[in-house]
């Protein structure tokens, strides 16, 4: 089958000698970042890199007798190094006395940088349009060469545009289907040679998007999709993306690149796709002298594409590594036994929905089918994403889709389900995700009746004792249960007997009608106590609709909190609500719509985070100082926000910054400085360490969010993303309530009509989530309008 079998994984904890042997024929470093007209290099010459990190010069790979110019890493031995990029990879120049004496690296006089041969023939060049006579070529310490006009400083050409078989951190891999642009990783041919291999590493085209590499054109592994901070099909986490991966998809841009940050450059990291397929990620830092394999895929038989073929399933701890999946049998007995199982396996027994359902009609015996749970799975290809709001949502899908064959409903991707065969399958033995696979009544009977038989002969030898504290138990829980639905319903009938006069009211038809009957495509996203919608009213006016529903069970305080405050509140810089309503089953509030969105979706955005010049986050920043002052000050009610964040700030076409969602909003006496409260509640990160600690809070509370914005706004990092010393931390683990400015001292800070004070000594705060939480919420480019409601009760 022409699959190989591959070193286990205790191999990788060595160091990994000996990439690409190459001579570089004795280096006369020319001490220099950057190559000028005047100054070309030859043979024999180098550019380093300021940092000494990378080295740009000739080589020529062992047993070769091509010669190409490269990037390395100058650090690494010389026997160790593996070229990080090539210029002229489909352009060799043979090694003749000629080409070794005056071959060269030189910017033309139309300002391209050249690759020219003995002859003067050109063998390479980057091929822009230069407008002026100063372009220069450099080569940055991150590995990039670049070449840029001196003058303005603009960028023509980069290499890290142009990656070969290396992804190094700095660089962005992916595509845009719009512009074609395709960045992916291409092996070389063999060790020696440079040119185009069969292995290519990328992005599909999936929604969410997964990486694969490819042979030839047929898939050879996948990393499963993306859920926002991780591929969920690559298990070794620490390992694959431990420090600074990130996805950055946009649908409506046909774009998904990958980016990869470190922050500490003076390790070395990068990533590279050999020739026989495997993709490998290297590490070196100063105790390690060599640089070792930190990762790679694919390790074993189970990691290859489609091993098992469609509806079986791999795993690589059993003997042989394939099986079908629950309710299939092998396609071919013959094949299967022999080791070949590209065939897959079939449906033992029909679906209900795949009968003839006028002889079933005859027979009246329809039962129905269900799904069939299975646990820790990569998730197999081909799915297909599906907008629902809840798990629920995604079983009624699958279900009412004869097509449909397994659905699953993942953390930080929501519903996808599948239509067709399930491809490359693979049984983890730990993590993983479930996936419900379709399946007839028969085969879920059999299963409940395997069932049944435990339970009895359990039951028999532990007795009565386990049985009666399990009813017991079951009891208290009924119990329990009850209460609390009696008390959702409670405060949700509660909600009808509030004071809504001072507020239109806005037919429920005229909503319905506005949002499609609250379609899936106009929902904008979850809000402090459910999803919201974009509408458009019959004036034209476009509207976003929050709507609190009764089966939420939650929210129903933050919906009252919200109409109470809200309908009370007017001001430029807070959005404004257009009126309610307020059936018994449904509380719907309306808001004018803000066609820029939140904060978050431009700030935590590399691509969008372009947009916001510091003008632009300056007016920013003052609008919510504005809104802000009138919230603590200027407003007849004296309002604490309690929850101000990124996602909390809307803005209009004009970026105009509007703060939203009043949910956990809090009106305090004038002459209350200090409040106390037994439930802590709002997003980690923006809460003051006297309130997520103390239960204390003041207006002051929101001045330390608004100080956590601000350095996110200047910084454009989440304040839980700041690293430091490779661990991570807040952005500010600092900071002390009595060394706060008020919001009317800060609004006259902004508007420059005060000195501004010297900076005290920080004081440290304690870092409560873990690394991994924090890393998870790292790597989310922007959680949308979800709110992050963290609630830790007060002691
Ligand atoms: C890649 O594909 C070629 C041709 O389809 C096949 O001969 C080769 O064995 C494959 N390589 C691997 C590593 O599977
Ligand atoms: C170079 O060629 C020699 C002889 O053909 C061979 O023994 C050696 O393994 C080759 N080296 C590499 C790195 O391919
Ligand atoms: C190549 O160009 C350089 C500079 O223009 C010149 O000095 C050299 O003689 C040329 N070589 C050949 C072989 O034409
Ligand atoms: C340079 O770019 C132009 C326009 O894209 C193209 O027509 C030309 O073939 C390119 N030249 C080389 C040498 O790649
Ligand atoms: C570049 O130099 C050439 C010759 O020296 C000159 O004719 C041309 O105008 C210059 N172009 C620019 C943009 O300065
Ligand atoms: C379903 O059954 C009817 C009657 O038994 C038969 O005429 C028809 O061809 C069957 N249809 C299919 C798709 O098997
Ligand atoms: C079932 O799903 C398939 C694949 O998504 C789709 O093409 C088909 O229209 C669906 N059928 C129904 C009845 O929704
Ligand atoms: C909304 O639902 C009603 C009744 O169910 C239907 O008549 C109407 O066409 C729907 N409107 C839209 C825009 O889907
Ligand atoms: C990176 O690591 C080196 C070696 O451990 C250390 O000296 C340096 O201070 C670190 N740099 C940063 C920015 O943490
Ligand atoms: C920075 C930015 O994207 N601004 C946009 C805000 O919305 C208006 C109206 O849709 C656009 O014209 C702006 O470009």
């Amino acid at each position: 089958m022409g699959i190989q079998y591959r070193i286990p994984f205790s191999f990788l904890s060595f160091p990994f000698l000996l990439f690409v042997l190459f001579t570089i024929p004795s280096q006369h470093s020319t001490a220099t970042d950057t190559l000028t007209q005047s100054q070309p290099i030859s043979p024999g010459q180098t550019l380093t890199s300021s940092g000494q990190t990378f080295e740009l010069g000739f080589f020529i790979p062992s047993n070769s007798s091509k010669q190409y110019v490269g990037i390395w890493h100058k650090n690494i031995p010389i026997h160790d190094r593996k070229v990080v990029w090539v210029a002229n990879r489909e352009n060799p120049l043979t090694v003749t006395a000629t080409n070794s004496a005056s071959s060269s690296l030189t910017i033309g006089k139309d300002g391209n940088l050249r690759l020219l041969d003995g002859m003067n023939n050109t063998v390479w060049l980057t091929n822009v349009s230069v407008h002026s006579n100063h372009s220069i070529a450099m080569l940055s310490d991150r590995g990039d060469l670049t070449l840029k006009d001196s003058v303005s400083g603009l960028i023509l050409w980069e290499s890290f545009n142009y990656p070969y078989d290396t992804f190094l951190p700095g660089m962005m891999l992916g595509m845009n289907t719009k512009t074609g642009e395709k960045r992916f990783m291409s092996s070389w041919l063999t060790e020696d040679d440079p040119s185009p291999g069969k292995f290519v590493c990328g992005f599909s085209m999936d929604t969410p998007p997964q990486v694969f590499i490819w042979n030839g054109s047929k898939p050879y592994w996948r990393s499963g999709p993306w859920d926002g901070s991780k591929f969920i099909g690559v298990l070794d986490i620490e390992n694959a993306y431990g420090d600074g991966f990130n996805v950055i998809h946009d649908n409506q841009q046909g774009s998904v690149y990958m980016a990869w940050h470190v922050y500490n450059t003076s390790y070395v990291h990068f990533m590279f796709i050999t020739p026989d397929g495997t993709l490998k990620r290297m590490f070196m830092d100063e105790q390690v002298k060599n640089p070792y394999v930190s990762w790679m895929v694919p390790v074993n038989r189970c990691d290859i594409y489609g091993v098992c073929g469609p509806f079986g399933v791999c795993n690589k701890n059993k003997s042989p590594n394939c099986e079908c999946l629950k309710g299939f049998v092998p396609n071919s007995i013959d094949d299967w036994k022999k080791g070949n199982w590209a065939g897959g396996c079939v449906r033992k027994t029909d679906l209900l929905c795949q009968k003839n359902t006028s002889n079933l009609a005859s027979s009246g015996k329809a039962q129905n089918d269900g799904f069939g749970k299975l646990r820790s799975m990569k998730l197999p290809d081909h799915f297909e994403y599906l907008y629902t709001e809840d798990s629920s949502g995604c079983q009624q899908w699958c279900l009412s889709n004869c097509s449909c064959v397994a659905y699953a409903y993942v953390t930080g991707i929501d519903c996808v389900v599948w239509t067709g065969g399930l491809m490359d399958v693979q049984q983890f033995s730990l993590a993983g995700n479930d996936l419900y696979l379709r399946l007839s009544y028969l085969e879920l009977a059999k299963d409940k009746k395997n069932n049944e038989k435990f339970i009895i002969s359990f039951t028999t030898i532990s007795g009565v004792v386990l049985l009666g504290a399990f009813m017991y138990g079951l009891h208290r829980w009924r119990a329990n249960q009850r209460v609390n639905k009696e008390n959702r319903r409670k405060d949700f009938e509660m909600a009808d007997s509030m004071d809504t006069s001072e507020l239109p009211i806005i037919g429920f038809d005229k909503i319905l009608a506005a949002t499609d009957n609250f379609s899936t495509t106009n929902k904008l996203g979850e809000g402090g106590f459910g999803p919201v919608y974009k509408g458009k009213l019959e004036d034209g006016q476009l509207v976003a609709v929050k709507r609190l529903s009764r089966h939420s069970g939650q929210g129903v305080e933050e919906f009252k909190n919200e109409i109470i405050l809200i309908s009370k509140l007017q001001h430029r810089n807070l959005v404004r609500l257009l009126g309610c309503q307020m059936k018994k089953e449904e509380k719907l509030l309306v808001y004018e719509y803000m066609t820029n969105k939140s904060l978050d979706t431009f700030l935590f955005d590399a691509t969008k985070r372009v947009k916001l010049d510091w003008a632009k986050r300056f007016h920013i920043i003052q609008g919510i100082a504005r809104g802000l002052l009138y919230l603590h000050r200027d407003s007849c009610l004296r309002v604490i926000h309690r929850d101000l964040k990124a996602s909390n700030i809307l803005l209009d076409d004009d970026m105009n910054s509007k703060i939203s969602d009043f949910g956990l909003a809090r009106t305090f006496q004038v002459t209350q400085e200090l409040a106390n409260t037994q439930r802590v509640v709002g997003t980690f990160g923006y809460m003051s360490p006297e309130y997520a600690m103390g239960g204390l809070f003041s207006e002051k509370s929101d001045v330390y969010s608004f100080g956590v914005l601000l350095l996110e706004m200047v910084s454009g990092m989440r304040n839980t993303c700041f690293h430091y010393r490779e661990k991570y931390l807040n952005l500010l683990g600092y900071d002390h309530a009595a060394d706060r400015p008020t919001m009317s001292v800060v609004v006259l800070m902004l508007s420059n009509e005060i000195d501004l004070p010297h900076p005290k000594q920080p004081t440290f705060t304690i870092q409560s989530l873990s690394d991994v939480d924090l890393r998870s919420q790292c790597n989310k480019i922007s959680s949308g309008n979800k709110a992050s409601l963290s609630i830790i009760e007060g002691r």
